[in-house]
């Protein structure tokens, strides 16, 4: 009685079809581990940890005087306000023709007041942030422009 060449029954059947898929499934596996040490080996997961603190706020905010803010005061800082963690930076750009400031008007207990003079058209400002709290600002020509800049802990 002739037995059935390996691979012709349906177990061989099986194996030939399983092995291919525990195969392909073995690499990828092997693709996605080696991604990982390579990030680590990079640094690309403590540059991440890096961009936000425990509280999840970002490090960095930008803040427009939207055009014709300057005139219609319906208009104000866009966004009003922005949260990041401590050591953060908040960027603002003037995107009016007309000059305007970003002027402190209250600032935690040991934080520094900030004010930007005159920013005229396309002006940016920025201030990094290394006191935790709530900080309040205004445009000192334009009593309807004020903001909130919030930093986590
Ligand atoms: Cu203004």
């Amino acid at each position: 009685m002739a037995t059935a060449p390996p691979g012709t029954g349906s177990k061989g059947l099986m194996i030939r079809i399983v092995a291919p898929v525990l195969i392909v499934l073995a690499i990828g596996a092997g693709i996605g581990l080696a991604g990982v040490g390579l990030s680590q080996v990079l640094g690309w997961s403590s540059a991440l940890s890096m961009s936000s603190s425990s509280t999840g706020a970002p490090q960095t905010a930008s803040v427009s005087m939207p055009r014709d803010v300057g005139t219609v005061q319906s208009l104000n800082f866009e966004p009003a306000t922005v949260t990041i963690a401590k050591g953060g930076k908040v960027t603002w750009t003037n995107n009016d023709p007309l000059a305007h400031t970003v002027s402190s008007t209250s600032v935690p207990s040991g934080a520094q007041s900030f004010e930007s003079g005159n920013m005229a058209g396309n002006a940016t400002y920025t201030v990094t942030f290394t006191v935790d709290g709530t900080y309040y600002y205004n445009c000192a020509y334009h009593i309807w422009m004020h903001g909130t800049v919030i930093v986590t802990g």
